[in-house]
């Protein structure tokens, strides 16, 4: 994989204002912050599972929570991985992963189809891990498959630790879009599609 593979997005609004840049053949390293320390640590996950390089900076109005923040961080990951995806050319363009930790089993799958979708098989809505609300989880997880133009698909097999619930969600995450972005040497730089473009 091409050391340009690349995307950086900055977004500014009424709520929030967040840079970020991600590398798709980077060194494993989560730098910045999402505001919420809990997040990071699931990003950071994200990044050394998928060997990615992640740099995030993050200005929320957290005052109302952490809504508009995560919302907006998947908004911007999310069309940074598609600017980083390029042509897609050589690609394996699916991936997929099952990941335990501990008693938690997370299963995803995908496919850089171009279309966004997102289907979650769990239910993180009860959970609050330290002062991070599970169902923001689900909907950030929503936002970068539809901003990413990936299908998503997660399904959590079993578990019963909240953190260990999302922590095995997001190393499944990072495997899986680590398997889908690495070059087939049998593709020989064609888009894996037979339309022809993805
Ligand atoms: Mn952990």
């Amino acid at each position: 994989m091409a050391s340009e593979y690349f995307g950086k997005v900055e977004r500014k609004t009424g709520e929030t204002d967040i840079k970020t840049t991600v590398y798709l053949n980077g060194s494993g390293d989560f730098n910045g912050s999402s505001t919420n320390k809990v997040f990071d640590h699931f990003l950071s996950q994200l990044a050394k599972h998928g060997s990615f390089s992640i740099d995030l900076s993050t200005v929320g109005d957290t005052e109302t929570g952490f809504h508009h923040t995560i919302e907006d961080i998947g908004i911007v990951l999310g069309q940074a991985f598609l600017a980083a995806f390029g042509d897609k050319k050589g690609i394996r363009r699916m991936g997929w992963a099952s990941v335990p930790m501990d008693e938690a089993l997370a299963e995803v799958s995908l496919d850089l189809s171009g279309r966004g979708s997102f289907t979650f098989v769990t239910d993180l809505s009860e959970d609050l891990i330290v002062d991070l609300p599970g169902d923001l989880i689900r909907h950030f997880l929503e936002v970068f498959a539809i901003e990413a133009r990936i299908s998503l698909h997660v399904e959590l097999r079993r578990g019963t630790n909240p953190h260990h619930k999302a922590e095995a969600i997001f190393k499944a995450l990072g495997r899986a879009l680590s398997y889908a972005v690495e070059q087939d040497p049998r593709r020989s730089s064609t888009v894996p599609s037979t339309k022809g473009s993805l």
